[in-house]
């Protein structure tokens, strides 16, 4: 499972942890620490969500929920069955997680590559982290992290929603909406751009290079970006829409109470408007 240019990346060295006791491949996989950490808690979490499962009403996939513990336990562990469950599995989530980021670093390291896969990674995770920790423990209870279920957690976005009257009047929910609206944009730009170029019929050589990539933009738009600027606005669109997602939902309760459409009054309220 090996191809012939593979053997000389499989370079010693480069883990942040452990020298060389995990630096080796499985298959196509490099194990290393972390990956021994991420099949450790992803199967940990794994056969948690199915025990939880069954103590539960349904083996309906759709319905199957892990719910987060009562407001009344607050930040402290609360009985397994009482939500504890879903504390150990969120516990599990960011050891997985956290050990994939990690290996990421481990294998860009040993490639000579810089981190910007294991970086832009690290910002869903942080999405994640907001949702699951920070907001919780700023509101104070664990109870108010998602439920870890298909439709459950459909329903605490829905719920959580509502709770503040109309949830896209967040000022961070409309920024970082429209960072989503801006990556899937300049992605389907960027993929139609390149496999346009490289449209050649069979046994046809590809002679587009990125100089007819570029002139296709400064004839229609009079810009481009470039093939390098193309692949930076990308990752920082993409970034961006994680970062607001997480903004948006940390200040819905920490930072406003009250329904984000009187958030606006502070426009009405400007000392600028006629009497
Ligand atoms: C470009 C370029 C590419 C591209 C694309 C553009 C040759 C292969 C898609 C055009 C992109 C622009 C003008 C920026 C779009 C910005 C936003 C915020 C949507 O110029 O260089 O390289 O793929």
């Amino acid at each position: 499972a090996m191809l012939s240019f593979e053997k000389k990346y499989r370079v010693r060295g480069g883990t942040l942890i452990g020298g060389d006791l995990f630096d080796f491949w499985v298959g196509p996989f490099y194990v290393g620490f972390f990956g021994v950490t991420t099949i450790f808690f992803t199967f940990l979490g794994t056969a948690l969500i199915i025990y939880g499962a069954a103590l539960g009403p349904t083996w309906n996939i759709w319905q199957i929920n892990i719910a987060p513990p009562d407001i009344k336990y607050g930040l402290a562990l609360a009985p397994l069955k009482e939500g504890g469950l879903w504390q150990l599995i969120s516990i599990c989530a960011l050891g997985a997680f956290v050990s994939w980021a990690l290996r990421q670093v481990e294998i860009s390291r040993k490639l000579g590559m810089g981190l910007h896969v294991p970086v832009a990674y690290s910002v869903a995770v942080f999405a994640y982290f907001t949702l699951v920790v920070i907001r919780p423990v700023l509101m104070g209870a664990w109870g108010h992290g998602f439920p870890y279920g298909i439709f459950s957690h459909l329903d605490w976005v829905s719920n959580v929603g509502y709770q503040y009257l109309h949830f896209h009047y967040n000022p961070a929910h409309m920024i970082a909406v429209s960072f989503f609206f801006a990556t899937t944009f300049a992605l389907s730009l960027h993929g139609a751009l390149v496999l346009s170029a490289v449209n050649v019929g069979p046994d046809e050589d590809v002679i587009k290079t990125s100089e007819h990539e570029n002139t296709f933009y400064r004839d229609t738009i009079g810009y481009s970006i470039g093939t390098l600027g193309i692949h930076r606005i990308g990752l920082f669109l993409a970034l961006s829409a994680a970062f607001w997602s997480a903004v948006c939902i940390v200040i819905s309760g920490p930072f406003w109470t009250r329904g984000w459409p009187e958030w606006w009054s502070w426009w009405l309220n400007l000392p600028i408007w006629p009497k």
